[in-house]
């Protein structure tokens, strides 16, 4: 059978600048993310003088200043890291939906990649096991496809 064209990014992360983007909300998820995340770019190749942390207030705020980030043109992708858990009111809703799809906006608009990492659980268990427990850590899944798919857009 013929090759067929396959174009995808390779997980190297040298010589790339990445913006952080963390909440102060729910830090004690939040800072687990954070440090999942620099610790896979890091071992990816990263340098530590391209990686810069941005912390705000809560999830609804990820998308302003994502924007911000991403039309700067110093960075080759944002990181957004947040972690929005259900209480017993409909805020959880408001603020998980807002983030998310301002987020989406930001990446289609600006055109560069925005990686995902904002943790939507319905208790503070379900958080936990996401932040580099059992579930893995979801800082370092949205490290990962943020690389990938910066290393992806490059070649298109
Ligand atoms: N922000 C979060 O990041 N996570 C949450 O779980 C959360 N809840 O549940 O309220 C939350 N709220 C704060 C919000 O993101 C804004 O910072 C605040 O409303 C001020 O604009």
């Amino acid at each position: 059978m013929r090759d067929i064209h396959t174009i995808e990014g390779q997980y190297d992360a040298r010589n790339l600048r990445f913006a952080i983007l963390a909440t102060r909300f729910n830090d004690f998820i939040v800072d687990r993310l954070v440090s999942g995340a620099i610790d896979y770019l890091s071992r990816h190749g990263a340098d530590p003088d391209n990686l810069t942390i941005i912390r705000i207030p809560g999830a609804f705020e990820l998308p302003v200043v994502c924007k911000k980030l991403a039309e700067s043109g110093r960075y080759d992708g944002v990181l957004a890291l947040g972690a929005v858990i259900r209480g017993a009111t409909p805020h959880f809703d408001f603020v998980a939906g807002e983030a998310t799809k301002g987020l989406a906006q930001v990446a289609l608009q600006s055109g560069v990649p925005v990686g995902f990492g904002l943790l939507t659980t319905d208790s503070i268990e379900q958080a936990i096991e996401r932040a580099g427990t059992k579930a893995g850590n979801k800082g370092v899944e949205a490290a990962s496809a943020l690389l990938e798919t910066v290393r992806v857009l490059q070649q298109l």
